[in-house]
């Protein structure tokens, strides 16, 4: 299987990607069909995969390695976007991890959160629905009018503070928030709405900076190297 993927990975990567680049991106995840102590084939992955039967692997990971990035995991195909279901997300560089139970054999999407082009350069992710699920709005420079426009959960990455607004063109209700550790540009995780102050609204415009003194920070700064999952 790995000699069959190798060929025609990039072929799929052109293809398939949905979101995201096409082509190559800095996050790169391999997923093995057993244990790491017994992996059997896997795939190296480093684009969004809407659904990993496009790659004769879905629900069958037992094993994954973060070679690169910022990873989330899916139960159900389209990051759950049709149905909601378990998601999780790890993050790092070199890690190894067996999927915990409820994971293991159950990974039908993945995808990246942040830059394209660099793990730890400066953007901000909204998702729909809380853990990053559903559908997904990227912005790594100001934004005056996002759109499609969520509130469900949000993954702030890099070194920058960034100040999201429930109107477009910097109006209306705001906060500021920020990545996890902002010398060290750990990524800020913000599984509900709530963490950041945003229950019932959605994001409608987004820019650099703190622009109100209303802050939130993460909840827990998310480890390198760890596996976190919705309960
Ligand atoms: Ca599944």
């Amino acid at each position: 299987m790995v000699n069959f993927l190798s060929i025609i990975l990039p072929i799929l990567f052109f293809v398939l990607a949905p979101s995201g680049i096409q082509g190559q991106s800095d996050h790169t995840l391999q997923l093995y069909d057993g244990p790491l102590s017994s992996p059997g084939s896997w795939i190296s992955v480093n684009n969004y995969v809407e659904n990993l039967q496009n790659y004769a692997f879905n629900d069958l990971a037992s094993s994954m390695c973060v070679i690169r990035g910022i990873w989330l995991f899916y139960e159900n195909p389209s990051y759950n976007s049709v149905f909601l279901g378990l998601s999780a997300f790890y993050w790092g560089e070199n890690f190894c991890e067996d999927l915990p139970t409820g994971l293991n054999n159950q990974v039908s999407s993945v995808r990246y959160a942040g830059s394209p082009y660099g793990f730890q350069a400066d953007s901000i992710n909204i998702y729909q629905v809380d853990w990053f699920q559903s559908y997904e709005v990227f912005a790594a420079t100001d934004s005056l009018d996002l759109s499609p426009y969520y509130g469900g959960s949000i993954i702030v990455t890099g070194r920058s503070y960034w100040t999201i607004y429930d109107s477009p063109n910097y109006q209306g209700y705001r906060v500021c928030v920020s990545p996890a550790d902002i010398t060290y540009a750990y990524p800020g995780f913000y599984t509900q709405a709530s963490e950041f102050g945003f229950s019932g609204r959605v994001i409608r415009s987004a820019r650099r900076g703190c622009w109100t003194e209303n802050n939130f920070r993460p909840t827990f700064s998310a480890q390198p190297g760890k596996l976190y999952r919705r309960n």
